[in-house]
């Protein structure tokens, strides 16, 4: 029997600014879930989006709201009795709200692999890797200073992969900064993360002239809403098109899979609406022959080992990920940190998400930030 559901905001600093088409972060704003079992089980889940409003349809006071508002009392009244059956009880009652249901099935699957003495990754499909590559973004805004950050990473064999968020110059500006870092770093795979900021005119031109300076990877050039555009754009180019924002439920990435609108889909665990559904967008890529890419919302290591646990089950992971979160974050939220090493991280082993949420330092920071509200 689920005993308490407490949805808690925990701002974090993040080491520098991060700067995106959408937004600038210097914080981020973690949104944590933790349910507490009638028998002793705790489990944690997080709903982590980007800059409050300005990436997804749901901020962190969304998330919390409607979790406390409406979530707790149905789960609290229906008591399902598995992760399956709150997730089938949830998206018959309540619309959207994916990141929330995310973390609300994170939470209950954590628990269900500490009852069963198994690791998230076995009881959602199953794992075939214990460790995933991780790229990092370069977004300092600054040519030199992305540079010497890579070199930096480099040398301490943190990242080898980088992706650089472009998109708010103008395109000439932007492109110039990109093939001077692909330069800089000839052996590194450089992806560009245009977040919807080019319109399709925009689009040809830029990637065209990014095609040429040998970038490898072209992110979500334009609008989510115009998935022809984002078709043409693939057929167009050689260099790989990824599909991000526009990459949501399994209903909409069944469509954009079978009408092969990108080459490769970033997945994210809160755009999908949980951790089965991401794993259900990533085998059903894969069958239609699209690649995959492990994305990340930002979220803190709670959201980034729940994405390792999803990502460990595909079939192939051949963009590799993105889950560097924790490491943007100045401080950690866990007992023991999780093992980042050989440009890498390592799936964790213990069972549910296999990790230790130190919970009064997160109730401490999210009393914290609520006292100053
Ligand atoms: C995005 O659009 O991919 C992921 C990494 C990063 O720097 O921003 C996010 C969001
Ligand atoms: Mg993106």
């Amino acid at each position: 029997m689920i005993r308490s559901i407490n949805t808690l905001l925990v701002p974090i600093p993040t080491i520098r600014a991060h700067k995106l088409a959408c937004t600038v972060m210097n914080e981020q704003v973690l949104v944590l879930v933790h349910i507490q079992t009638e028998d002793g089980y705790e489990g944690w889940g997080e709903a982590t989006t980007i800059g409050g409003l300005s990436y997804a349809e749901e901020s962190p006071h969304s998330i919390k709201t409607n979790i406390d508002t409406y979530f707790t009392p149905l789960l609290l009244k229906e008591q399902p009795a598995s992760a399956a059956k709150a997730m089938q009880l949830l998206n018959l009652h309540i619309n959207g709200n994916r990141f929330a249901k995310c973390a609300i099935e994170t939470a209950l699957l954590d628990i269900e692999g500490k009852r069963l003495n198994l690791p998230v990754s076995e009881l959602i499909g199953g794992r075939v890797r214990d460790r995933i590559e991780v790229a990092w973004t370069l977004a300092s805004g600054n040519t030199a200073t992305d540079i010497s950050e890579a070199k930096q990473m480099m040398a301490q064999k943190r990242h080898r992969i980088f992706k650089l968020k472009i998109g708010s110059n103008p395109i000439l500006e932007d492109v110039a900064h990109v093939l001077a870092i692909k330069q800089a770093l000839p052996d590194c795979r450089i992806t560009v993360d245009v977040n919807q900021a080019w319109s399709e005119l925009e689009a040809m031109k830029g990637i065209s002239l990014l095609q040429a300076g040998d970038v490898d990877l072209i992110e979500q050039p334009i609008s989510m809403r115009n998935k022809t555009a984002l078709k043409r754009l693939t057929e167009h180019f050689d260099v790989p098109i990824m599909a991000d924002e526009v990459v949501q439920d399994p209903q909409n990435a069944f469509q954009l899979a079978a009408d092969h609108c990108a080459d490769v889909f970033a997945v994210k665990i809160n755009q999908a609406g949980g951790l089965k559904a991401a794993c259900l967008i990533g085998h059903m890529a894969h069958l239609a022959g699209v690649e995959l890419y492990g994305g990340t919302m930002l979220e803190g290591p709670i959201g980034t080992a729940a994405s390792a646990h999803v990502f460990a089950t595909y079939p192939s992971l051949r963009f590799d990920t993105e889950l560097f979160g924790p490491l943007l974050l100045t401080e950690d939220i866990l007992a023991q940190p999780l093992d980042y090493q050989n440009f890498g991280l390592s799936v964790p082993t213990g069972a549910g998400l296999g990790i230790e949420v130190d919970s009064d330092k997160v109730y401490h920071y999210a009393k914290q930030a609520a006292a100053t509200l």
